[in-house]
């Protein structure tokens, strides 16, 4: 008799194009989701993110069995649930006598050592969802000196055709972000973004996420984020028509009570399976074409997908697992507290933590020069923040997470991602938002009792770390401003931002 064999489906992995699916046979084989303590609490994940998870993962498993797939799944309230992937691999190993363990390679290091590691014949295939496979990218990156996105960013145009003109990219520049990034406007009316209306499935979800993960950091309800793929598609079509042609113009403005602003709200989507990448950005290309949204924001949104998401990948696996472990500016100071409380009177930090607290979602903008800014500014163990950032947003695997927080926002890396640290004084925050004038602190202020806290830590970061950055031409310009300062200021910039950190390590907040 053909033995079956086992197809493990991750809670990242939800969909029939998944390469383990696509290689199984309906007729004998098994496909197994299992809902978790372990992947729930390893990083104590916001209710939200796990919510949305498990009640894809029981949509998903409903559409499987639909379409004639023998679906193995375990509620994470089972009491027979061992709490962990491999322990669910296992006992269902015995159960239906397997010959072989299939899976699609998991986003995250941890998981691909234990699935490494099970004591059952196990075949690991490449997640093939993904524009450029491991092999493509270790290939662009073997003659590189630096690795920077934007020629990168070119290979995968020319790759997928997307807003190609033969050769040529349309509009005759590869690049249009010289007319993205405006500052806010006086006023804005942002779309809505769609309340999904749960059904029993995702109320049953919540119900038991209520119960058992309520002291995690971030708030459940309301509960209101897409499940189904075709739901996700809705989120997408209402994207596209309502908001893409002004997501250039907007992409880095942040304001106050907008957390979404013009931006996709599609990252857990895409992340999860719902959405696949290359069928958005064709949805998205023919916005362009028809006439719907501007080439700048066009090119801008398909850039942030082949580019910056499929870059961050070949980073994750490129580098392996040591990455996680880097430190190059030897941070050493512990998370604030503020960062699970909002509880700190820089209006900006607020805004963003309280945002993901209720949404599991904050811009990049506000996760870049916002949270990560001031981690950086202020020499926070990147472990830490990677620990936050991983938790706390509902689109956080470690594969796209890490190299966006270690390396993007904390130069944890020293330099493999950005170019140079992602810093900058209040000025910047103040240009692209409209927080600083609800503020309690004076953002033109570097000095006094109220000075904006990013002002002096920005300075007192560039001095602390002049050996590391003071040769790169990029910054040869910060440099010369401060030299340029009076030197009675500068001591009393470097003693203000002392004391700062002070405050904060006493205190928790500032
Ligand atoms: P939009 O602004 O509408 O952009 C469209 C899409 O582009 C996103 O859905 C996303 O899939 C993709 N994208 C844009 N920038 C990036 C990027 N830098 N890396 C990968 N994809 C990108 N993104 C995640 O998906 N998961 C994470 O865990 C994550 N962590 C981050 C941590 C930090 C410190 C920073 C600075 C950025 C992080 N990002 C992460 C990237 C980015 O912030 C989110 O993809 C974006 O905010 C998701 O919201 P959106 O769908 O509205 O995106
Ligand atoms: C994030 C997550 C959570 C919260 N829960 C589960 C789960 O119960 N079962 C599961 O298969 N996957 C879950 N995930 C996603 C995994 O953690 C993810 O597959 C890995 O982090 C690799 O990206
Ligand atoms: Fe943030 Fe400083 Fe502006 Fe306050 S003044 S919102 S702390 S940048």
């Amino acid at each position: 008799m053909v033995k079956s064999n086992l197809i493990l489906v991750l809670g990242d992995q939800l969909t029939l194009d998944i390469a383990a699916i696509k290689k199984a046979d309906k007729s004998k084989d098994y496909i197994i989701l299992a809902e978790v303590d372990a992947e729930a609490e390893y990083v104590k994940h916001h209710p939200k993110k796990i919510a949305f998870i498990f009640s894809a993962m029981r949509h998903f498993a409903t559409r499987l069995r639909k379409l004639g797939w023998k679906v193995l799944y375990s509620e994470i309230n089972d009491p027979e649930n061992s709490q962990n992937i491999i322990g669910e691999v296992l006992r269902y190993a015995e159960k239906v006598d397997a010959n072989e363990l299939v899976v699609t390679k998991p986003g995250e290091w941890r998981l691909i050592k234990v699935l490494e590691d099970i004591p059952l014949k196990v075949a690991i295939l490449e997640d093939d969802r993904f524009i450029a496979s491991h092999a493509e990218f270790e290939n662009w990156a073997s003659d590189k000196k630096t690795l920077r996105m934007e020629f990168f960013y070119r290979e995968m145009r020319r790759k997928t055709n997307l807003l190609m003109d033969g050769d040529k990219p349309i509009g005759g520049k590869w690049n249009f972000d010289k007319e993205n990034r405006k500052s806010p406007p006086k006023k804005i009316i942002s779309p809505k973004v769609i309340n999904f209306k749960n059904d029993e499935t995702t109320e049953n979800v919540l119900y038991l996420v209520n119960e058992r993960y309520n002291s995690h950091f971030g708030e459940l309800y309301p509960f209101n984020y897409a499940v189904t793929p075709e739901e996700a598609n809705l989120a997408l079509e209402k994207f596209i028509n309502e908001s893409l042609s002004l997501f250039g113009d907007y992409q880095d403005a942040m304001m106050l009570d907008e957390p979404f602003l013009y931006h996709a709200l599609i990252s857990l989507y895409l992340n999860t399976g719902l959405l696949d990448p290359l069928e958005t950005c064709r949805k998205v290309e023919k916005a362009f074409i028809n006439g719907v949204a501007p080439l700048n924001a066009v090119e801008g949104f398909i850039r942030q997908i082949i580019g910056w998401r499929e870059y961050i990948r070949g980073i994750y696996f490129l580098k392996g697992p040591d990455y996680l472990d880097q430190n190059y500016l030897d941070a050493k100071r512990k998370l604030p507290s503020f960062y699970w409380s909002g509880d700190t009177k820089m209006r900006c930090v607020s805004q963003a933590v309280l945002q993901t607290k209720i949404h599991s979602y904050a811009h990049h903008i506000q996760r870049l020069m916002v949270t990560g800014n001031f981690a950086l500014l202020a020499d926070i163990d990147p472990k830490e923040v990677h620990y936050w950032y991983l938790s706390v947003y509902i689109d956080a695997f470690e594969w796209v997470e890490a190299p966006n927080t270690l390396g993007m926002s904390q130069f944890s890396d020293g330099g493999v991602v950005a170019s140079k640290p992602y810093i900058s004084s209040g000025a910047y925050i103040n240009r692209m938002s409209n927080y600083c004038k609800k503020c309690h602190y004076d953002v033109k202020d570097k000095l006094g009792e109220k000075a904006c806290p990013f002002n002096a830590l920005y300075w007192s970061f560039l001095i602390r770390h002049k050996g590391k950055f003071s040769s790169n031409p990029r910054m040869a310009q910060m440099y010369r401003n401060w030299d340029r300062q009076d030197e009675n200021v500068k001591t009393a910039t470097l003693s203000k931002a002392q004391t700062i950190l002070s405050q904060i390590s006493k205190s928790g907040t500032i």
